[in-house]
């Protein structure tokens, strides 16, 4: 649920003093209502936007059906909020963002989707092709689109594999900042570095120091972010966002959830 007076490119692309926090929830990984309820600790707990998404073949209706839970859970506490003048409402005002394996995987009670080029891959498909069965449909439901280049770093996990992608690898210093260059030109707002998820290692920093020489780019960063040295790692390298899913996917029960994510964004904000 965005807010009414920003879009949310707006919102997004920000100057934030702090590098601000995504829960990343995978439809196929739960039920609507355990989503929303994860993602309404996410918010408690200072995360800055959810994304759903992840798995490359969840259907349509379990991706609406997540995204209206979550839509619908926001609301409501953006509603009781209003009511009590201790709670600020903006809390809930958070962006629900789509973030497809492919055009199969969408929603209109989504508020955004990044809307993605995966610039190293090798085949047509992830390059403009799903983009092209989706934009109709995008554009007949108003979700918005947040220009996004996407680029998977070693080691790449299924995204990798499925997308075809030709790695960056850690030292492709040059190579993952003319990549930057070429995402900006195209006039991509967004660049999403991804090690792939559940990856073993982070993208490595000097890869995010590189791509951040180039002005005028939000950079996203995700993938094998665990823990919270991690997270300030991604963060001092000049990450203006970190994505989480697989450490919240995890977590045993909402306690644990809770815990987790307390970490991270005290990481974030020390
Ligand atoms: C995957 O970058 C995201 O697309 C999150 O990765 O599941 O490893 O947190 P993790």
């Amino acid at each position: 649920m965005r807010r009414a007076d920003a879009t949310t490119l707006e919102y997004v692309t920000a100057s934030s003093h702090n590098t601000r926090h995504i829960t990343l929830i995978d439809p196929a990984k739960q039920d609507p209502n355990t989503a929303a309820n994860r993602a309404m600790v996410a918010i408690e707990c200072g995360s800055s936007m959810i994304f759903v998404g992840g798995s490359t073949d969840t259907p349509d209706e379990v991706v609406h059906a997540t995204c209206k839970a979550i839509q619908e859970a926001f609301e409501l506490r953006a509603f009781a909020a209003s009511q009590d003048p201790e709670s600020d409402e903006s809390q809930w005002q958070i962006p629900v963002v789509l973030f497809p394996g492919g055009a199969h995987a969408l929603s209109p009670a989504a508020d955004a989707i990044t809307f993605m080029m995966l610039m190293n891959s090798t085949i047509r498909r992830f390059l403009v092709g799903e983009q092209i069965r989706g934009a109709p449909y995008l554009e007949k439901f108003g979700v918005e689109a947040l220009p996004t280049g996407y680029l998977v770093c070693a080691p790449g996990g299924k995204v990798g594999e499925v997308g075809e992608a030709e790695l960056i690898q850690p030292d492709d210093v040059d190579l993952v900042h003319d990549y930057a260059l070429t995402a900006r030109m195209f006039g991509f707002r967004i660049l999403y570095l991804e090690a792939g998820s559940g990856a073993e290692t982070q993208v490595h920093p000097q890869l995010i120091e590189s791509a951040r020489t180039v002005e005028d780019l939000t950079l996203v960063v995700g993938g094998g972010i665990r823990t919270p040295e991690q997270a300030t790692l991604a963060a001092k390298a000049g990450a203006d966002w970190i994505v989480t899913g697989t450490l919240t996917e995890d977590a045993a029960d909402l306690q644990e959830l809770r815990n987790r994510i307390n970490e991270i964004i005290s990481a974030l904000t020390a």
